[in-house]
């Protein structure tokens, strides 16, 4: 979508601190960290939220889930860490492109 902030930044034409990238997904520091480790995971797909996923996403979304603890374990978050998923305006969503934050490694409010 040529005016959603994560393909922009999934496309590099606004930089990130990117610390993972396969062919479906990135991984991308937060810019304003809640947390020692606050990582978003992003679909590469435009997907706007939970509420647009479609039955067709549910290996992507699959693949999701089971890389959080992979990166959550390479992030050192040996004793657990935290994911939330905001989702529409009254979740709190401010970027209107899927992503799940995960975050650790230090007092976790709310992302
Ligand atoms: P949410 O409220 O769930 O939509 O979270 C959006 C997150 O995206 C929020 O924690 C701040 C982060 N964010 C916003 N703009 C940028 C950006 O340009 N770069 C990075 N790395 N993160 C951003």
């Amino acid at each position: 979508m040529d005016d959603c902030l994560f393909c922009k930044i999934n496309q590099n034409q606004i930089p990130s601190d990117k610390v993972y990238e396969d062919d479906d997904v990135i991984v991308i520091k937060d810019i304003a960290p809640k947390a020692k480790v606050h990582l978003l995971v992003i679909p590469k797909k435009h997907i706007a939220s939970l509420n647009e996923l479609l039955p067709e996403d549910r290996e992507l979304m699959g693949k999701i889930m089971l890389l959080l603890p992979e990166l959550a374990k390479a992030q050192g978050l040996d004793s657990g860490f935290r994911t939330i998923i905001n989702t529409g305006k009254g979740g709190g969503q401010e970027v209107f492109h899927i992503h799940v934050h995960l975050l650790g490694g230090s007092a976790m409010p709310f992302a």
